[in-house]
């Protein structure tokens, strides 16, 4: 809906664009400020800061002056680095939380310090800059970077050196790698210094902001005869000392110097931007025995015209110094820096390489192909730990939250998708409810607060599982339950029925508890009698996929027990749930709904239109007028505004039901997370353009084409949590980008709604939902073994509606295509 076609009285807002930059035109301030610096260039056009290389699976940046840091994950699973466009990052083993190695300065300015950093230094003129053009004040005279699968590289020219840098985590040590190719173009020899500097955090960062004046003693950085540094984080009281490995600094090139000592190396009243050791002749020899750690490397060589060097700096983690000696070693083998690098390319091709299509729409292409399923491993990897907005500090593994990064796991890695539902059945207690969050790395108490939602999730997930699979055997697993005992894996998601089974409210829905999938509901809950009515559309999904789950589990016992619980929540839904033109979405301790006509504020609710349709409990009457409802008062140029019209006093001026501005996260915005289950509803309706719409306006560089880039300005090749909605100033403002449960449903909408390509029990589901005017799209798809070649052909031009499926010549009745493990490949083609 744009502000000029809507029907609703109060409708949501017109896009403001640049309220804080001259809106629609470029201007250029002078390159250097008075003091030296050089100034901000505003640029609203993106294609100026940024290109996407897609058959390299790279986006490549043109600019490091962007509006906040563009994050990348680098990772093996165990030891991983967030790293930006201009090299700013944090380095971590295991957990952000209790080993984290080097120091991030999170909401500080400058931002995006500190970070795993090169410094190239002239040794005659004294002059030097960085690769990553941060910090130095020194800028390169070309630069650019680009993020790409699990590895971010660098290339930078002055003074007639030319610099190319790839960070990357490997597969074969728990180490930072740091691939570093020094060209001298020029006509003369130049003698260079080269540091390599990182600085080292507290590995525990709460006690690092509580008790660093004291703990800072326990610390140290030593040199190490295989010519590294050693720094040992030997604080007492950490939570699993045993476990804490050392952290190495090494390099496969001779040092000309260390420093291990902060202070000697950056200097008192500066920063990474001028480290007095390098404008002083160079690192100090200092180690550390309690103070402010760092590792700084100083190499010394001499290129000669046309010379190239490479040096490798190696940053790990190893159990104990013999561990530390041989990782070091291994590091420095001849070709090892080639082989991690080109070892972590092939996992990538080949994780990447079950779902190839070929999309009327190159930017939806590029999302689905890429960096969407890019972004959901990293979710699923991270949970929402650690980012340039979450300081990865009290945030474990989210039970809710995990359960949902699953889902874009299954289809890529089904072994790797069932280890953590196994790890998140093992929060569950014998009752069916579960841990809010937990701690596994860390090995802290977890956070039990009791959602209505939390332990219903992980039935989807199993249900995936089953259908990618089509091998009931996992069904049947032991896993722990969390109090003592133990079930199979369908004993763990029954009780999760029978919890929510046991706790209906008044009215006959689930109770609200602590909250449901919305965080703030506790505030109009808190008495323990008010009821979520989202939950009741969210267990009727559930227990459509339970009734399968049952019988493919040989407990066809209590499909009946299922079906007579979905008909209950299903009236319910439709009677008391309906408002007139919209679904309500709660009832409150005080007997009244929320998301309802009645009140000024907070009168419709996203979630509870979609979740009608999605669990097939909406009546088609009521489910095509609350979706109306959404296109009519909740959806904007930007996206689909969560709730409308934003709170400011309801339910009462002195307790509102949320303390968000208007507009902002959980009151009023473009909750995109929540947006995804929009596209999915409308392509259960069957409303092709619609779903389309809303899938596109959400494409993250699309957003930001509308929004203009200092708007928006988050990554534009992840999704965000959200954006400010239209009852901001800042409406388009993008929000918690890379770790949000947007990434795993955002995956789900595209590929199994829109593009319709479905693994279901029985085979794959063909059964697409586009735009008209799509000709048509192919897809290669892996499933149980065998590669589907699919070309989808629109030729009646519609949205929706299957008219014959033909494998490999033969005609199949039908959308669902069986599975047929006996052949590597069939050819398909879908006529709509
Ligand atoms: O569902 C939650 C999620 O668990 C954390 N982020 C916000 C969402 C909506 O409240």
């Amino acid at each position: 809906m744009t502000s000029a076609d809507s029907k609703h009285a109060d409708p949501p807002g017109t896009l403001v664009i640049g309220n804080n930059v001259p809106s629609g035109e470029t201007f250029d301030a002078p390159s250097t400020t008075p003091n030296g610096s050089q100034a901000q260039t505003v640029d609203h056009n993106p294609q100026n800061y940024y290109t996407f290389r897609d058959a390299e699976r790279e986006v490549e940046f043109k600019r490091h002056d962007m509006p906040t840091p563009w994050m990348n994950y680098l990772s093996n699973g165990t030891f991983h680095t967030m790293l930006s466009h201009a090299g700013g990052g944090v380095a971590f083993y295991k957990s952000p939380q209790i080993w984290r190695i080097t120091r991030y300065r999170f909401f500080h300015l400058p931002m995006d310090r500190s970070g795993p950093y090169f410094y190239v230094q002239n040794k005659e003129s004294g002059a030097y800059w960085c690769p990553t053009n941060e910090p130095a004040m020194n800028k390169p005279e070309e630069w650019k970077s680009a993020h790409g699968m699990g590895y971010t590289r660098f290339e930078a020219k002055r003074d007639e050196i030319a610099a190319k840098v790839v960070y990357f985590v490997g597969p074969y040590e728990n180490s930072l790698i740091w691939n570093l190719t020094l060209s001298n173009e020029g006509n003369t020899a130049k003698q260079l210094n080269i540091y390599a500097y990182v600085e080292f955090g507290m590995m525990e960062f709460m006690r690092e902001l509580q008790w660093q004046c004291y703990n800072k003693h326990q610390v140290s950085v030593r040199y190490h005869k295989a010519g590294a540094l050693v720094y040992r984080y030997g604080v007492e009281n950490q939570p699993k000392p045993e476990e804490t490995p050392l952290v190495y600094f090494a390099s496969d090139a001779p040092l000309s110097g260390y420093d291990g000592d902060r202070e000697e190396f950056i200097g008192s009243y500066r920063s990474e931007t001028n480290p007095a050791a390098i404008e002083n002749g160079g690192c100090t020899g200092s180690t550390l025995m309690g103070g402010d750690p760092c590792g700084a490397l100083q190499f010394s060589i001499t290129l000669q015209p046309d010379e190239r060097r490479t040096i490798n700096v190696f940053l790990g983690t190893s159990a104990d110094e013999a561990g530390v000696e041989k990782a070091i070693a291994r590091s420095r083998e001849a070709g090892f820096v080639d082989r991690s690098l080109q070892a972590l390319k092939e996992n990538w091709n080949a994780y990447l390489g079950v779902w190839e299509s070929r999309l009327p729409d190159p930017d939806a292409e590029r999302m689905i192909n890429i960096w969407n399923p890019y972004q959901a491993h990293r979710n699923f990897l991270f949970s929402r730990n650690i980012s340039f907005y979450a300081t990865g500090t009290f945030r474990g593994v989210g039970y809710r939250d995990t359960s949902q990064d699953i889902l874009a796991v299954v289809p890529f890695d089904a072994g790797l998708a069932l280890s953590k539902l196994q790890l998140l059945l093992g929060q569950q207690y014998r009752d069916g409810h579960v841990n809010h969050y937990f701690f596994p790395n860390e090995g802290w108490e977890p956070v039990t607060t009791v959602h209505s939602d939390d332990h219903l999730w992980t039935a989807l997930a199993a249900w995936d599982l089953l259908a990618e699979t089509g091998d009931a055997a996992f069904l049947g697993d032991q896993v722990p339950y969390y109090d003592g005992g133990q079930g199979t894996v369908y004993e763990h998601l029954k009780a999760a029925i029978d919890f929510t089974a046991s706790k209906l409210g008044p009215n006959g829905f689930p109770l609200m508890l602590r909250s449901d999938w919305n965080d703030q509901l506790f505030r109009v809950c808190r008495e323990g009698r008010g009821e979520s009515i989202w939950t009741a559309m969210q267990l009727g999904t559930v227990l459509l996929r339970m009734v399968d789950l049952a019988m493919a589990s040989g407990h066809p016992e209590d499909v009946a027990k299922y079906e007579a619980m979905y008909e209950e929540q299903r009236k319910l839904v439709n009677s008391i749930g309906w408002d007139g033109r919209w679904f309500r979405r709660a009832i409150m301790d005080d007997g009244r709904f929320l998301g309802s006509d009645e009140h000024d504020e907070a009168k419709i609710w996203l979630n509870a239109q979609t979740w009608a349709i999605i669990s097939g409990m909406a009546e088609p009457d009521k489910g095509l007028q609350a979706m109306n409802s959404v296109r009519d008062m909740l959806d904007t140029e930007l996206g689909i505004k969560k709730i409308h019209p934003s709170i400011t006093t309801f339910p009462d001026p002195a307790d509102p039901l949320t303390n968000y501005n208007k507009g902002t996260g959980e009151n009023g915005a473009v909750f995109c997370h929540a947006n995804t289950w929009a596209i999915i509803a409308e392509c259960l309706l069957g409303r092709g353009d619609l779903a389309y719409k809303y899938y596109r306006q959400l494409l993250p560089n699309v957003a930001m084409d509308k929004a203009g880039l200092w708007r928006y300005k988050a990554e534009p090749y992840v999704y965000a949590s959200n954006l400010f909605g239209p009852e901001s100033d800042k409406f388009g403002l993008a929000n918690v980008s890379w770790l949000t449960g947007t990434a795993a449903w955002m995956y789900i909408a595209a590929t199994q709604y829109m593009l319709g390509i479905k693994p279901v029990l029985n085979g794959l589901s063909v059964n697409p939902c586009i735009p008209a005017s799509w000709e048509g799209y192919t897809v290669k798809r892996r499933f149980r073994g065998c590669i589907y070649d699919i070309t989808v052909t629109n030729e009646s031009k519609v949205s929706t509606g299957v008219k014959s499926i033909i494998v490999d010549g033969e005609p199949i009745q039908g959308t669902v295509i069986p599975p047929y493990s006996e052949r590597s490949s069939v050819k398909v083609d879908v006529i709509m």
